[in-house]
């Protein structure tokens, strides 16, 4: 139970009382044993506190904390006292909103914080905690600070003039294309985060009956998918996470490919289609015991792009295409191509070592790069590129310094919202509602 705020430690000394060792106030940052009491001084629990005195504590300001057992009612008693001795609750985020307005955290650390609460694979703890620790905010705020020495040397080109060394166009243009270069790695290392953090999109694609949901179903480790020798048996994409190799994916099954009149289906693959254009990898599996058809066409030149991997399935039943000629097909080389029967196991290995490999290079390998960028961070930072283009455009067009100048401020302004400093309290509401209670 965490209490901020002055009178914090009046609070907890009402209803904690150390057995020992605390004569007239607290120790700062000292670990006492003793009890939790009610209003009748009665015992409700044993339990441990601390008190941590501004500016040295989460939020910035004298905390103190009761760490009691815990449940529902036990805790709540302990919560209605501390109310009674002149506390209120905290709303959602409180504690990180104040860490954040007393400058213990900057916005995009707070965010982390948001971000470990929901992770949901190790993988998204792991980069969480590098944004905890400030790997986002030191790259956006050395980017910041490069453009505002740019701004600084233009402004004082406007107000100095002559007495100060010109910054030449060509140098102009340089600096605002290294800061844009900046921004970009960023995003890209975001793409590697999203990878870690949600999986690395893998999607399962062929013609109908090839063995897709059987492959899926593999993969999970459980019978999920419908399986049957009908064409046609999966309409809808089939999601789910699992671990392959050390590496987190996304698994999708999907509609099978091929000419069909039938209104549901023809929506199935349309599915089949986006789920493609979005893909990290894309595994196609067709049937290698059948000829070549112009369904197979179609999938070699929607998947091209991508360096598919290729897997010639019902090996058991005999192979009309050799791995050559369907590596010709889909211009890949030959080791990207497979032959396997998917209802044996002894295939399986060979499978997921060809998509950890391929899903490592993905997500660069944990690369240290690697940082977490949400939404609205991805937006602010697009638009400081967006202004640093018209920058550009603008020196390039012999603009006036003063014109060019609000792009560069606005650009600033961009980078300002991703570590808070340029932030409205309307984002910071929405940000912080998002949190749970008590964090
Ligand atoms: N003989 C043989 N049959 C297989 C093999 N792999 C899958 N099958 C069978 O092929 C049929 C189709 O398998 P599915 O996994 O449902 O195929 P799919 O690609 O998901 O098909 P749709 O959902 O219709 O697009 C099922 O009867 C499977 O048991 C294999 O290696 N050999
Ligand atoms: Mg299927």
């Amino acid at each position: 139970m965490r209490l901020s705020g002055a009178g914090c430690l009046s609070v907890a000394s009402g209803v904690f009382k150390p057995r020992s060792g605390c004569i007239g106030s607290w120790l700062p940052r000292h670990m006492y044993f003793g009890q939790v009491c009610d209003a009748q001084g009665q015992a409700l629990d044993e339990a441990l506190a601390v008190f941590m005195p501004s500016p040295h504590s989460y939020t910035g300001e004298d905390v103190a904390e009761i760490h009691c057992h815990g449940g529902i009612l036990l805790p709540s008693l302990i919560v209605d006292r501390c109310v009674e001795l002149g506390a209120r609750l905290a709303s959602p985020g409180e504690f990180t909103l104040r860490a954040f307005l007393n400058g213990k955290l900057d916005l995009a650390q707070a965010e982390a914080v948001l971000g470990l609460i929901k992770a949901a694979s190790s993988g998204a703890v792991r980069l969480q905690a590098r944004g905890l620790s400030g790997a986002l905010s030191q790259r956006v705020k050395a980017l910041r600070s490069r453009l505002l020495s740019l701004v600084a040397r233009l402004e004082a080109e406007i107000d100095f003039g002559e007495e100060v060394d010109s910054v030449s166009a060509s140098d102009q243009c340089c600096e605002a294309e290294a800061i844009d270069a900046g921004i970009a790695k960023l995003l890209r290392d975001a793409h590697v985060g999203k990878a870690l953090a949600q999986g690395v999109t893998v999607v399962l694609i062929g013609p109908p009956n090839a063995g897709k949901s059987t492959l899926w179903n593999k993969l999970l480790g459980e019978d999920r998918a419908l399986v049957t020798p009908v064409p046609g048996t999966t309409r809808d994409c089939l999601e789910a996470d699992c671990t392959v190799g050390g590496c987190f994916l996304h698994l999708l099954d999907t509609a099978g490919l091929r000419q069909s009149d039938d209104y549901v289906e023809q929506l199935g693959m349309q599915r089949t289609r986006e789920a493609v254009r979005d893909a990290d990898i894309c595994v196609v599996i067709l049937d290698g015991s059948r000829e070549w058809s112009a369904e197979d066409e179609e999938i070699a030149s929607l998947t091209a792009a991508s360096g598919p991997l290729l897997l010639l399935n019902k090996r058991d039943l005999g192979s009309a295409v050799s791995c050559g000629e369907a590596a010709a097909h889909f211009g890949i080389s030959e080791n990207c191509v497979l032959s396997v029967g998917l209802l044996d196991d002894q295939y399986i290995p060979l499978i997921n070592k060809h998509l950890a490999e391929r899903a490592r290079l993905v997500a660069g390998d944990y690369g240290e790069g690697a940082v977490s960028v949400n939404q609205r961070q991805m937006q602010a930072l697009t638009r400081a590129q967006e202004c640093l283009a018209q920058y550009r455009l603008g020196v390039a067009d012999g603009m006036p310094c003063d014109c060019l100048l609000s792009d560069l401020h606005r650009a600033l302004a961009f980078l300002g919202e991703v570590t808070g400093e340029n932030v409205s309290e309307d984002i910071l509401d929405q940000i912080f509602s998002q949190f749970c209670l008590g964090k």
